[in-house]
């Protein structure tokens, strides 16, 4: 039988005890046979809800019923069933989800003796491993390294570096350019790097000469891809200025590097070029490293393969800095730069460009 709340008649300390005795007899009762989380709730309800509730009642059917002299002791026993109460319908809640709980460790125990998920290690990939090899060999001279943005103003990429307003390298068939930019200044217009010179010029910015830079990163251009052009690709450029810097010392510095890169043995050439932004220039070749000169298919046949470009800075692109100390009367300087790619597939002899893009693990895994 449920419990059910009594009227009181008799108001004597013995018979209030009896019944508050009781009460918590029926409630103990009840406590023990819940089972379930719905079950737990609906008991709390019936013994503690506001309206109504088994405490509630209490209050009305034996202290609000009370006659004057019996209010003190009904009023003591009330409060501290009140507590009692809540004290076991708590306990009880806590038991209950308890063992809830203790079903859940039971149901998700892991068994650490299985053999585990193997997950194979990553690796850099063979772009990024040559552009950081490039990167070391400048950083062992003295070469700071530095970054900027893909997504550059036709002032930073162009203008700076000494391109002509209509140089076709601006034409919108080798360059992508931001859409919707036709209404700012040309030298205002947003489009994607083509060379990573534009941090070089940031640098000038920032930092009065002397310096030492090499500017590692991703370039884009207008190309249409093929075994040999992608129109995503990487490249290191650097930068040295300072007084007195002269084609000698970018013949040493380079000859250096390619020896650090290809092996001790290779020689460099310095061939007359042309950019924009070096005065005079020079593109770089190495004796081939495959057959050491004698000329081969790598090579077709000359004995020397192109790598790089270089040049003695334009004083032009000094101008654009000379408010940071670039003064080209005081100093002088020399540049140059590679395309990543190229140096990554002669090094490691890949015929096509665009398996450094395609994500086929069958290649990649070849240089874990
Ligand atoms: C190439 C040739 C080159 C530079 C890049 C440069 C940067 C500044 C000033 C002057 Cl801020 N020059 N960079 C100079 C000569 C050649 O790159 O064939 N790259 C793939």
């Amino acid at each position: 039988m449920a419990y059910t709340v009594p009227k009181l008649e008799d108001y004597s300390p013995a018979a209030l005890d009896k019944a508050v005795a009781e009460l918590l007899a029926g409630l103990r009762q009840e406590a023990a046979a819940i089972s379930s989380e719905g079950e737990s709730k609906a008991f709390r309800d019936r013994w503690m809800a506001r309206k109504n509730g088994i405490l509630t009642q209490v209050n009305d059917l034996w202290l609000k019923a009370a006659p004057g002299p019996a209010k003190r002791e009904v009023g003591t026993r009330v409060n501290n069933l009140k507590t009692d109460v809540e004290q076991i319908v708590d306990d009880a809640q806590g038991r209950l989800s308890g063992s809830a709980s203790q079903a859940r460790l039971e149901s998700e125990r892991i068994d650490i003796t299985l053999p585990g998920i193997h997950r194979p290690l990553g690796a850099e990939h063979p772009v990024i491993r040559t552009m950081n090899e490039i990167v070391n060999v400048f950083r062992a001279m003295g070469y700071s390294v530095a970054e900027g943005p893909e997504i550059e103003t036709d002032y930073f990429n162009f203008e700076a570096l000494n391109f002509p307003p209509n140089h076709p390298a601006r034409d919108t068939q080798d360059t992508l350019f931001v859409a919707g930019q036709e209404k700012k200044q040309q030298r205002d217009r947003l489009l994607l790097r083509t060379h990573t010179s534009p941090v070089q010029i940031h640098a000038m910015e920032q930092q009065p000469p002397p310096i030492r830079v090499v500017v590692p990163g991703k370039v884009h251009r207008a190309d249409t891809a093929d075994a040999t052009h992608s129109p995503i690709f990487h490249q290191v450029e650097g930068l040295a200025v300072d007084t007195n810097i002269t084609f000698c010392d970018l013949k040493g510095t380079l000859d250096h590097a390619m020896k650090a890169l290809f092996g001790s043995d290779v020689n460099t050439r310095f061939f007359p070029s042309f950019f924009p932004f070096t005065e005079p220039s020079a593109d770089v070749s190495v004796t081939c490293f495959k057959c050491g000169g004698k000329g081969c298919r790598l090579c077709k046949n000359s004995g020397w393969i192109e790598l790089l470009g270089c040049g003695m800075v334009d004083p032009a692109v000094f101008k654009f800095v000379e408010n940071n100390g670039y003064k080209a009367d005081k100093i002088s300087g020399f540049a140059f730069g590679m395309g990543v790619e190229r140096i990554a597939m002669l090094k490691y002899g890949i015929d096509d460009i665009q398996l450094f893009f395609q994500g086929d693990m069958r290649f990649l895994e070849q240089f874990v």
